[in-house]
């Protein structure tokens, strides 16, 4: 797509002010869990007893005694006083029913191998891993650092940890040593569970040297285990002392484990993501609200059936693949595949093969996938037979109409609904999402779903008009909620709640909402990007080129880009004598450009893309030093430039 065509696109979309509508079919009803999406979202403004209703459908060790205590603002609690355990009910209380022996995950990769795992052996996997953390000294509260690819030992792993109380914080694969330390340290893992490599486009990434040096600089880890994923590793003697095969660790581990009792309000896991200013933020969820707020999303967005095979593309290492790839369909008791490797290989078919080859029902992805996979035409949505699909999603970023209309008729052959489920780490589920009733729009997620309270405001936090464009707030607490960034109480309560008024979380968004009430999300209103999906914060991205010796100050802003969404766009100011397109040193045939991209590359991982590099000799600042990106946004978009009243420099 080249540039005209894009802001013709976008243009329709701005246009479009919902008068194309898509309603479902006649099936789509007909199978619709949720008959009536108006009357669903009805029954959630009163959010206690729609909540509290909810969390009857989890098994509780103990009920609890108050829905929602709101006395410690912006410090909610959920379910106050009960007790629960996210592994019994995503595995054990299945084990008692018909579904024991039905598939709870079935692993693939770019390569066609297959795992596949009943309830009951992932049940008897989890406890063995259980005992095994058991017996390296994990007790409840301890923290488990994972660095692993989607394969079934991470899903075994992250349940383990639930089932003993351990918090875990799993990291993407793709990300640097640097970001693995970081994450680390500041949870002070003990254990670290990792792989010797991931598949990606027919060539195996090695992840152990990424953790070997890590390790130099985390004090805290006491064992690292190590999952023999794709063989690399054949003999003990290549492990070093605190270095243990997975295999070997659960060896001889008895196959059943108790589930610790956890209090609702009990942390579940550690989650970065990227922010606004440096450092990550620890997005710290809790273990009640949470399972409620997944499991009842997925059931009411997706319309989860038995006999359903559920695909969320979603890595663990991300938001979505902690809810929505591994725990709510478990907690729903479906089946969930899980696939490694990249969309396009061995060839831009591989993911329709796989929806072919078993049957996948309901199909969730990223709009950045769908627009890598449209690069390469309708063959392949062809050459694959994909009527078992019943229901798509969408997830991460804004679903450009082509991507849409592509997602509609060469997936779905218009038969299937889109779900564009709009949401983040911090709120842990969905929030403005459709169900499959619904009339969609496309490139819009539509209304906030049922117990979910959102509004448009402006500075003030003033509601502003229909079709104008403000700032996305929550105004009401979910369960799913985050409960803090975890040791940085500062932050959390800076960051999303002293913006505006009393209780309205700031979501960092930009939205409008249309005449019928449908939202339209309208891009960040903060420093962070969003590349293929991911989250970069654009000052970790300044902070790695500063970090490199010919780099005296850099700014970095998003770059649109037609298939990634957004790149990295650096302006750098360059210490003497350093020119990007001159050798970085002496004697050296790498250009600095080269350099600055392999340097930036290493301290972030491959999330961080560069889009474009320029040198630049100033940096536009407020007085007090601050650098303001809005002006190079502006710049970059030929939009006027606003009030640069408080600019020192242009
Ligand atoms: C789940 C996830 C959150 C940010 C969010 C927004 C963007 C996510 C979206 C969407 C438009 C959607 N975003 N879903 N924008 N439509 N359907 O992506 O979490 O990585 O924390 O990112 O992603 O900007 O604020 P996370």
């Amino acid at each position: 797509m080249d540039k005209t065509e894009k802001s013709t696109d976008q243009q329709k979309l701005a246009n479009h002010n919902g008068d194309q509508v898509v309603s479902p079919n006649n099936k789509v009803i007909e199978r619709a869990i949720v008959k009536d999406w108006d009357r669903e979202i009805q029954k959630g403004e009163d959010i206690e007893k729609y909540w509290a209703m909810e969390a009857e459908q989890l098994d509780w060790f103990k009920k609890w005694d108050e829905v929602l205590d709101e006395s410690e603002k912006p410090y909610y609690k959920w379910f106050v006083g009960g007790k629960i355990n996210l592994a019994y009910n995503a595995i054990d209380r299945w084990i008692k029913t018909e579904k024991r022996n039905k598939i709870a995950i079935l692993y693939t990769n770019e390569r066609g191998d297959e795992i596949k795992l009943t309830y009951y052996e992932l049940y008897r996997e989890i406890n063995k891993m259980a005992n095994a953390l058991l017996n390296l000294g994990i007790k409840k509260g301890d923290t488990v650092s994972m660095y692993l690819p989607m394969c079934p030992e991470l899903v075994i792993s992250m349940l383990a940890c639930t089932k003993i109380g351990a918090v875990h914080s799993a990291i993407y694969s793709g990300l640097s040593s640097v970001a693995v330390v970081e994450r680390i340290n500041d949870i002070k893992s003990k254990v670290v569970i990792t792989a010797d490599g991931t598949y990606r486009r027919g060539k195996i990434i090695n992840l152990k040297s990424v953790i070997d040096e890590a390790m130099l600089q985390c004090p805290t880890v006491q064992t690292v285990v190590l999952v023999n994923h794709t063989g690399r590793y054949n003999d003990v003697a290549d492990l070093r002392g605190n270095e243990i095969f997975y295999e070997r660790l659960i060896e001889g581990e008895g196959d059943s484990c108790y589930n610790e009792v956890m209090d609702a309000e009990d942390p579940l896991f550690i989650l970065y993501t990227s922010g606004s200013t440096g450092k990550p933020k620890g997005v710290l969820h809790t273990t009640g609200g949470y399972m409620v707020g997944i499991a009842t999303t997925l059931r009411n967005v997706f319309d989860i059936h038995d006999n359903d095979l559920w695909w969320s593309t979603g890595d663990a290492g991300w938001i979505t693949g902690h809810s929505y790839t591994i725990y709510a369909p478990l907690l729903l008791g479906s089946t969930t595949l899980i696939y490694e490797g990249a969309p396009d290989f061995p060839d831009p078919g591989v993911w329709w093969k796989i929806v072919e080859k078993y049957g996948v029902t309901k199909f969730y992805t990223a709009p950045t996938a769908i627009r890598h996979l449209m690069r390469f035409g309708k063959k392949y949505t062809k050459l694959y037979n994909l009527d078992s699909l019943k229901i798509l999603g969408s997830v991460g970023e804004p679903i450009n109409y082509e991507a849409w209309k592509w997602m509609y008729e060469e997936i779905g052959k218009c038969r299937t609904p889109i779900m564009d489920t709009w949401w983040q780490t911090e709120t842990g589920m969905h929030m403005i999402a459709p169900m499959p009733v619904a009339d969609l729009k496309p490139g819009s997620a539509t209304k906030p779903l049922p117990g979910v309270n959102i509004a448009i405001v402006d500075e003030e936090g003033a509601e502003v008009k229909k079709g104008k464009k403000g700032y996305l707030v929550i105004t009401k607490p979910w369960p799913s909620m985050f409960r803090s960034l975890y040791n940085d109480e500062e932050r959390f309560e800076e960051v999303y709640w002293n913006h505006f008024p009393d209780g309205y979380y700031k979501t960092g968004d930009m939205a409008r909402m249309d005449e019928d009430g449908y939202i339209w999300i309208e891009g960040r209103s903060d420093d962070v990007l969003k590349i293929a999906g991911h989250r970069v914060g654009a000052v970790e991205v300044e902070s790695a080129f500063n970090s490199h010796p010919s780099v005296n100050e850099t700014a970095v802003i998003g770059k649109e880009d037609p298939v990634k969404g957004q790149l990295i766009k650096a302006f750098l100011i360059l210490n003497n004598g350093y020119d990007l397109d001159l050798p970085f040193k002496d004697g050296s045939n790498t250009m600095l450009r080269e350099e600055l991209k392999r340097h930036v590359r290493h301290s972030l991982g491959p999330v961080a893309v560069l889009g474009e590099m320029v040198s630049v000799d100033s940096l536009p600042k407020t007085k007090s030093g601050k650098i303001m990106r809005r002006i190079l946004k502006a710049k970059e978009a030929g939009e006027d430039l606003g009030d640069t009243s408080t600019l020192d420099d242009l």
